[in-house]
């Protein structure tokens, strides 16, 4: 059994911090636990806007708290995010998301990142990224 709480975890290697200023992400869950995904809570700060291409992965994304929105890039379509919703980039669908207010999602990633990934300049992240040691 792997149990994990997030306030210990964000204490540790599995918070990352992006660089572009717009989220952080700790990361209850990567490869080397095993389960096959992995299981991210993530901050998107008020007022980012940015775009994400996850070429290499399969996501989904839970809205806990705050308010945005998704677009789809290939189709212009605008989804809006509030607690609740669910958003599924079962297409590898190049995307635009927006934090109107702070955002709190719940991320599973497949395949399971193995833990330092950032957004390359894609906005995708490589398959090769370096794994956290805790
Ligand atoms: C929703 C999204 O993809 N945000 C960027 C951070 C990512 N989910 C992560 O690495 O946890």
């Amino acid at each position: 059994m792997i149990v994990r709480n997030l306030k210990e975890a964000e204490k540790t290697a599995r918070r990352i911090i992006s660089p572009d200023g717009n989220w952080e992400s700790t990361r209850l869950l990567l490869k080397d636990d095993g389960m096959g995904f992995s299981f991210h809570i993530t901050t998107i700060y008020e007022g980012a806007d940015f775009q994400m291409h996850y070429q290499n992965h399969l996501e989904s994304v839970y809205c806990i708290s705050g308010e945005g929105e998704v677009e789809t890039l290939d189709d212009g379509k605008k989804y809006p995010i509030t607690p609740g919703t669910l958003y599924n980039l079962d297409q590898h669908d190049k995307h635009t998301l927006r934090a109107f207010k702070e955002l709190t999602l719940t991320c599973v990633f497949n395949p399971p990142l193995n833990g330092k990934e950032v957004h390359n300049t894609d906005g995708a992240y490589e398959l090769e990224a370096e794994a956290v040691s805790q």
